[in-house]
């Protein structure tokens, strides 16, 4: 059997050569991964809302659809928030990505187990509620034929990356909500996105 994938790794792997992909991620974990692999304008991590990041990347995605979005998130996160899966194959966006980093734990709260340990598969819910391209990634080079599938082909896509449930040292994203927000915006929109409040 092969070694499980490291989670910062993935994630350096997905992110190099970003161009002008919009990252969402879901709370904890990770944020401090997309953190890890470089504080970027276009990162907006959630620090909160566990359950939300797909549907905050499903708004994104139709706010800008002649750009790419792609959401990292853990398996937490997404059992949270499963009716996304349902409304992105509905609404069927040619330009959202979500990735789940799936370590089979809840990691930011003390490794406590989660569903897809037992089993459950996220997979085959993604391609029960309708999502067309959806992958399974445990090896190298599944995650380099994932990396394509990202930034080459059209049309929205589910994965779920095997990652090893290693404790990781924190890389926080600047903590401020509303600084985070601006500064996405201004780097989508412009300088005229955001006034003085
Ligand atoms: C509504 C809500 N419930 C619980 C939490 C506590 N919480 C924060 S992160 C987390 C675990 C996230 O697990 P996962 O998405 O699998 O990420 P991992 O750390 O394993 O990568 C939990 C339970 C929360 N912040 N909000
Ligand atoms: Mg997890």
């Amino acid at each position: 059997m092969s070694a499980l994938l490291h989670r910062r790794d993935v994630v350096k792997t997905l992110l190099s050569d970003r161009g002008d992909l919009m990252v969402i991620s879901g709370l904890g974990a990770p944020a401090w991964d997309i953190t890890a692999a470089g504080d970027n304008e276009l990162n907006f991590p959630m620090w909160g809302a566990m359950g939300g990041a797909a549907m905050v990347g499903l708004g994104l995605a139709l706010a800008q659809p002649t750009r790419k979005t792609l959401v990292i998130t853990g398996d937490g996160e997404m059992l949270m928030g499963l009716g996304a899966l349902a409304t992105i194959a509905v609404q069927d966006p040619d330009n959202l990505c979500v990735v789940v980093l799936d370590n089979e734990h809840y990691g930011e709260t003390g490794m406590q187990k989660t569903h897809t340990h037992h089993g459950v598969d996220l997979v085959a819910m993604a391609k029960g509620a309708g999502i067309t391209r959806t992958y399974l990634v445990k090896t190298e080079d599944e995650l380099k034929a994932l990396r394509h599938q990202i930034y080459s082909e059209k049309g929205s896509l589910f994965a779920v990356i095997k990652v090893d449930p290693e404790k990781l040292p924190l890389v926080l994203p600047p903590r401020e909500g509303s600084y985070i927000k601006n500064r996405f915006r201004i780097a989508v929109l412009g300088p005229d996105a955001v006034h003085d409040e």
